[in-house]
């Protein structure tokens, strides 16, 4: 039997981004990341499944994108639906990936598997203690002047209980991601630190993709509640390339003002070990390289590294049209360890590409000017980095190495 006072155990995970760099008729065979991520998935679903928790929260982007196959919601799902079979409560909250509502949702039918579909307060029984959990999907449209109003719509003062979470997928002032440390501050899809209500005993976010808890605002003062990030559950993207990987194990306890969070516990998930590299041709009068100076330098480059690393070599310089075919991915295939994830980028090319998308931009915004309509702007979460959304451009991604899953 459990004692009224022992702590209610919390499983939060968060951006498992399943579907990432997995196919569903892969044009090519090589080693998809994605398999990574849905190992990571399942390792973070493992104590929930050993019966170590009271409760499970995913802080939504489960999915990837908002259309993925339905054989994937349904794998997904029925790892979900297993631990809600225990009687554990699982909660899901729709990320923006998934455009704010969990695509093929009959696989998440089960009386213990809540989804915040819309602005709602679930209570369930943990511990002996009555538990509310509110929660409501991504908001798409300025979340910070409407964050209030979608809080009051969950209903969650209505309801009388020992503890009381919030779950959502959002920025919060004061979020930090990115090699440079960009911070979240006043962008209309940051969440405003005097906007967090009181009551709570923790806010469960998913959408940044760096493990933080959140204690203070911007100007140093206490929030009236945490707000913990548990982050993505591998890297989504290179500006994540440092970054620990995991999700939180939590212990709350009833207290006043919706009970206190008695711990957090970040555990680590394995991530390949995830590689930039620079390659310049020798200095010289010269910036372009000569075939046989890339091939050594390519050979040498890949020798360098982990065989089982997610590598993204940069090339400066130009490469002449006899070099091109080094730089082809089946050359790449070729000279790379089977397991390694490699992409190759011509920096010439792409500094072209990004010139002419600026002439581009800067001719349709005078063509705007002219016909007097302002263009939509991308949201601040968008705008500062790919620890955001990682879906990668598209000349990013067409030299991706193929090759088969090891
Ligand atoms: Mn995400």
């Amino acid at each position: 039997m459990p004692t009224p006072s022992a702590p209610v155990r919390i499983l939060f995970l968060a951006d498992s981004h399943l579907g990432f760099d997995l196919p569903f008729r892969p044009r090519v065979e090589r080693r998809r990341r994605g398999h990574d991520f849905q190992s990571n998935y399942e390792l973070a679903l493992a104590p929930a499944k050993a019966g170590k928790v009271d409760l499970v929260v995913h802080g939504g982007d489960v999915f990837h994108r908002s259309r993925v196959p339905p054989s994937l919601v349904f794998q997904a799902f029925r790892s979900l639906t297993e631990i809600a079979e225990t009687g554990v409560p699982v909660f899901v909250v729709p990320g923006n990936h998934e455009r704010s509502r969990i695509p093929h949702s009959r696989f998440a039918a089960h009386p213990n598997l809540y989804v915040f579909d819309h602005p709602e307060t679930y209570v369930v029984e943990a511990q002996g203690m009555r538990i509310a959990l509110a929660g409501f999907p991504y908001h798409r449209k300025s979340v910070r002047s409407q964050f209030p109003q979608v809080l009051e719509e969950t209903g969650w003062r209505h309801k009388e209980v020992d503890l009381r979470l919030l779950c959502m997928h959002h920025c919060v002032e004061g979020a930090t991601v990115g090699p440079a440390e960009h911070t979240f501050r006043h962008a209309p899809d940051v969440i405003r630190c005097s906007d967090l209500p009181n009551g709570f005993t923790a806010v469960l976010s998913g959408h940044i993709h760096r493990h933080q808890v959140l204690s203070q605002d911007l100007q140093g003062r206490r929030l009236p509640t945490p707000v913990l990030y548990p982050g993505s559950v591998e890297r989504t993207a290179f500006a994540e390339m440092e970054e620990e990987k995991g999700y939180l194990l939590l212990k709350v306890s009833p207290g006043s003002r919706g009970g206190t969070l008695a711990s957090h516990e970040f555990v680590r998930l394995p991530a390949r070990p995830m590689i930039l590299r620079d390659l310049h041709p020798r200095p010289g009068p010269s910036t372009a390289w000569t075939r046989e100076a890339l091939h050594k330098r390519l050979v040498t480059a890949l020798s360098l590294e982990p065989s089982n690393a997610v590598l993204r070599v940069r090339i400066h310089g130009s490469v002449p049209p006899e070099a091109r075919e080094l730089v082809a991915a089946r050359h790449l295939r070729r000279i790379s360890p089977p397991e390694m994830n490699l992409e190759v980028l011509l920096e010439e090319d792409r500094a072209t590409r990004r010139a002419t998308r600026r002439a581009t931009r800067r001719a349709t915004r005078r063509a705007t000017r002219r016909v007097g309509r302002p263009g939509p702007r991308a949201g601040s979460a968008e705008r500062a980095g790919k620890a955001i959304d990682p879906s990668l451009p598209a000349e990013q991604l067409q030299m991706v190495l193929h090759r088969p899953v090891q």
